[in-house]
């Protein structure tokens, strides 16, 4: 029997793993071009990806398992999964293929293929690291309106018992948000995750990833991720040690040099295999049941896993592969070329983009308000704002990404994942960070040379866009706001935002 595991498949426990018979089975990990090159992803992605991958064969074989793995400077490697997966039936002539389903249409339409290609049984095993299977989303999607997150979680909780006191959740309440989106101050004490240095296996990645993809977008420099569960777990240990009991209060908040704050950065591992996503939220509850975090922290913890990420996995797999094509807003700007360099004098977006091109990482919020928000507010084209964020982030695979950015961020789905499009103006950034202290635009103005360029662009998108949103009853009040600007100072507005967009639009660079 033969089993391939894909890149995102390094769990120990994959359900194409479960009951088989180690003396019978050849498990086949692969390292294609396909697979490194469909977006240009951020050199310290391929490194992590690529070092996890060695390192998880390493664990399989020291698990018992016999592994075939393929590298990408093998001279016959044949470039794609199918291509691979081809010469792997030459080389062990398996009676049966046993795979876990991949996390996107475009692989997963591979992994159907197979069969009739290659004329051997071919079986797919749904993925259980999620809580809720395909159909479970389905009989939760169907004859409801509107999809929303909120109750979703509510039976994701019901259904884990996470964080609930027989029927009822714990503190009597679903939803802590309220208790938290605190600013947060610079502090020593500050919790800093683990650094841990690349051994001989990343070293050997690190040089194969900068020799052949030196074109890619991001620094190889000061490569920290941990690539092995093991290490992993000691990142999980360090966040629900040090930063889960802060979480909650400063889950929205961004300083200028801090990179992470209260977060736990262990997507990359989650999304990988590494840690499995349910057991992080066990061990949280643990935090709050034994009084060590607080209700809202370990509330809000547990609530971007279950809720959010499964939601989004949801959303992404019920709208099919064309929801990567919806432009509700009907959007085509291209991606200004200082997503690429963090070349820009607006201090926000400089932090973000030059955080995400050293460490492939930013935090929630500086991906959705500020360069998710200067995007939609510029009128990007949500397809090319989808690329950035698939090939800039280190855990970004299709199924999270695109629902997070096309949906949440870029209202490409016409509201389906979001109520109402995430757009604000310089304040709100003012009020979550330190940001505007140090920026060379005055977050106070709409006008002027000075301006904080996303007011102006704010108010012109509200006004740009009046016919289509002017009835959404969350945007109420900004829409009644507008109304009162005198005629004067609206077409003020909309001219600095003009010329802006025009300065844009006249730079080099971009997609
Ligand atoms: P924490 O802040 O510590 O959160 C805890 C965990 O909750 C995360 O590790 C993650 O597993 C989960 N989580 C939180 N928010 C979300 C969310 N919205 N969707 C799914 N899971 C969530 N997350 C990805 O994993 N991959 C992506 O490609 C990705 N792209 C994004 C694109 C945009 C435009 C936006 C706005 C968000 C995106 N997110 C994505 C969600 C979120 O930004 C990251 O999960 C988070 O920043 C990861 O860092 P962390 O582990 O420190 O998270
Ligand atoms: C993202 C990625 C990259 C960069 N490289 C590989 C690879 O060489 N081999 C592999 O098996 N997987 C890789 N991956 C992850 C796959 O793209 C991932 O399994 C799919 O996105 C899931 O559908
Ligand atoms: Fe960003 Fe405007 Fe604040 Fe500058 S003033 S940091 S551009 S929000």
């Amino acid at each position: 029997m033969l089993v391939p595991v894909l890149g995102d498949q390094l769990s120990l426990t994959l359900p194409s793993l479960a009951g088989a018979d180690r003396a019978e089975t050849i498990v086949l990990m692969m390292e294609v071009a396909d697979e490194t090159s469909y977006v240009r992803h951020h050199k310290k992605k391929l490194a992590y990806i690529l070092s996890a991958m060695r390192h998880h064969a390493d664990a399989l074989r020291g698990d018992g398992w016999t592994v075939d793995y393929v590298r990408l400077d093998d001279p016959d490697n044949a470039g794609s999964f199918t291509g691979e997966l081809a010469r792997a039936i030459g080389r062990h002539d398996p009676d049966r293929i046993v795979v876990t389903e991949a996390g996107e249409w475009r692989v997963q339409a591979m992994l159907e293929s197979w069969q009739t290609l290659f004329g051997v049984p071919v079986e797919i095993r749904a993925d259980d690291r999620f809580v809720a299977s395909h159909a479970d989303f389905a009989q939760w999607a169907e004859g409801r309106a509107e999809l929303t997150m909120e109750y979703f979680y509510r039976l994701m909780r019901r259904r884990t018992g996470l964080l609930m006191d027989g029927d009822r959740p714990a503190g009597d309440r679903w939803n802590f948000d309220k208790e938290n989106r605190k600013p947060a101050k610079a502090d020593l004490l500050m919790p800093r995750p683990h650094a841990f240095a690349p051994d001989t296996i990343t070293q050997e990645v690190l040089a194969l990833v900068a020799a052949r993809f030196a074109d890619h977008p991001g620094s190889l420099d000061d490569f920290d991720y941990a690539v092995t569960a093991q290490d992993a777990r000691a990142q999980a240990d360090a966040f629900f040690a040090h930063a889960l009991a802060e979480f909650g209060p400063y889950e929205d908040a961004m300083l200028t040099g801090e990179r992470h704050l209260w977060h736990s950065i262990l997507s990359p591992y989650i999304n990988s295999g590494l840690l499995d996503p349910l057991d992080l939220c066990r061990r949280a509850e643990a935090e709050y049941r034994a009084g060590r975090a607080p209700l809202q922290s370990v509330e809000g913890y547990v609530r971007q896993i279950i809720g959010w990420r499964e939601f989004m996995r949801g959303i992404y797999w019920r709208e099919g592969p064309d929801y990567v094509t919806r432009n509700a807003l009907g959007h085509t700007r291209p991606l200004p070329g200082f997503y690429w360099t963090g070349d820009t004098d607006q201090h926000c977006l400089k932090e973000a983009i030059g955080q995400t091109l050293a460490t492939a990482h930013a935090h929630h919020i500086q991906r959705l308000m500020v360069t998710g928000n200067f995007a939609l507010l510029i009128g990007a084209d949500p397809a090319a704002v989808h690329v950035w964020y698939l090939e800039i982030y280190v855990d970004a695979y299709e199924w999270v990404e695109l629902p997070n950015t096309l949906g949440m961020s870029q209202f490409g789905d016409g509201g389906l994942v979001g109520t109402k499009p995430y757009v604000s103006s310089g304040a709100y950034i003012n009020k979550m960070s330190d940001y505007c202290r140090h920026c060379r635009y005055d977050v106070a103005k709409r006008t002027g040379d000075d301006a904080c360029p996303f007011n102006a662009l704010y108010w012109d998108f509200l006004a740009r866009h009046e016919e289509r949103l002017g009835r959404n009853p969350r945007l109420a009040m900004p829409y009644r706001t507008w109304a009162r600007f005198a005629a004067e100072e609206q077409a003020a507005i909309r001219d600095q935002a003009a010329r802006f967009l025009a300065t844009l639009d006249a730079a080099e660079g971009g997609y």
